[in-house]
């Protein structure tokens, strides 16, 4: 099937595998002029929007991600760290800030998060809300009780991954299912969080499983606030290190069909930015890409430092996002 230009661009929540296939297939200079255009239609041109991650608790994970540093499982030789002291993360949530980014988000290497971890973690969404900084948590499977109080606390955005297809999931990772994820989804949803999910590219994946992650993420009942296309970080001792690598042209192609799918969510170019060059980001953005990662460090690995990011910014004339209204009480 040939995509009808007019209709691209519409929330949709019916996509079919050939669609998606057909559409990741178009001539690339077609794929982005619809998705420049679609982009233009509902997001402000010119702008990125910037998260910061902070690792909160590292390592020793139960879980078999294949592409994981984290896991217990693979040797990577990281080292472990409990879980932070709150007044740490308020500390370094406010270095953040002051670099210029509007969004902080809360990582830790957990299936599922106790019950008195997520008491500690609530105090921290509410220092870092009270520093005008919008809030995301990743913390792995979550309750729709854990997801209330995360959100009685002030979290804005929970991020939980559907990673891949579901058909590749089961070679990725067997500790938990795919379904897991989705009830976590759903339970986040209806606690009225953001969500912010999406995937991983260059874990062996073939363009079908392509299609079919960002097929399931847009046939969720609601489209994602925020989707994350990563590139694998290959990480020594990882079951993934030494995967082929994805051709760059196919990660802008995927960019530009979750641009497409999902028009009105912001599409972040994730993981992997460190080894991208400005003309490949530069493309990636031109795909409809308008969210990043900001600061020198992912969870456990590297990411562009601030100066070259600052500067990659500045040569492209692109505009940091400003943080939507958010009540200050401090800082
Ligand atoms: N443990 C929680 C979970 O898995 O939901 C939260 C943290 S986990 C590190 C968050 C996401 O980071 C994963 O779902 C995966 O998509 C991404 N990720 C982890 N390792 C990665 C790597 N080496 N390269 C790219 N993305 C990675
Ligand atoms: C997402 O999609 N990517 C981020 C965030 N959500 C949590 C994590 C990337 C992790 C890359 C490997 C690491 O630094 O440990
Ligand atoms: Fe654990 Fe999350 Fe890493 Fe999987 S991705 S091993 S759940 S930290």
């Amino acid at each position: 099937m040939n995509p009808s230009a007019s209709a691209l661009g519409t929330v949709r929540h019916d996509w079919t595998l050939p669609e998606v296939t057909s559409l990741l297939g178009l001539p690339l200079m077609d794929l982005l002029y619809h998705a420049q255009r679609v982009h233009r239609q509902h997001h402000e041109p010119n702008t990125v929007q910037m998260s910061t991650l902070l690792s909160i608790k590292t390592g020793a994970c139960p879980e078999d991600c294949a592409y994981c540093p984290q896991s217990v499982r693979y040797d990577t030789g990281l080292e472990r760290e409990e879980l932070m002291e709150v007044a740490a993360v308020r500390e370094r949530a406010l270095c953040a800030k002051e670099a210029g980014a509007t969004r902080f988000c809360m990582g830790a290497a957990y299936r599922s998060p106790k019950a008195k971890d997520l008491r500690v973690i609530a105090r921290m969404v509410r220092e870092v809300s009270a520093l005008g900084l919008e809030t995301c948590a990743t913390l792995g499977m979550l309750t729709a009780e854990q997801a209330r109080e995360l959100k009685d606390a002030g979290l804005d955005y929970y991020n939980h991954n559907l990673d891949t297809s579901p058909e590749f999931y089961g070679q990725i990772i067997t500790t938990r299912t795919y379904q897991d994820r989705l009830d976590t989804l759903a339970a986040v949803r209806a606690a009225d969080l953001k969500v912010c999910c999406g995937g991983i590219l260059g874990m062996g994946e073939s363009p079908s499983d392509r299609a079919g992650l960002l097929m399931t993420l847009a046939n969720l009942p609601q489209h994602p606030e925020s989707v994350p296309i990563n590139q694998l970080v290959q990480v020594p001792g990882t079951p993934l290190a030494g995967a082929a690598p994805v051709d760059p042209l196919d990660f802008v192609r995927t960019i530009a069909a979750a641009r497409l799918m999902m028009p009105r969510a912001h599409v972040r170019l994730s993981a992997g930015r460190q080894g991208m060059s400005d003309e490949l980001q530069a493309l990636c953005f031109l795909a409809g890409a308008n969210s990043i990662f900001y600061g020198e460090k992912l969870l456990t690995t590297g990411n562009p430092d601030v100066e070259r990011d600052r500067s990659l910014l500045a040569r492209l004339g692109l505009r940091p996002e400003s943080a939507p209204h958010h009540e200050e009480t401090a800082a």
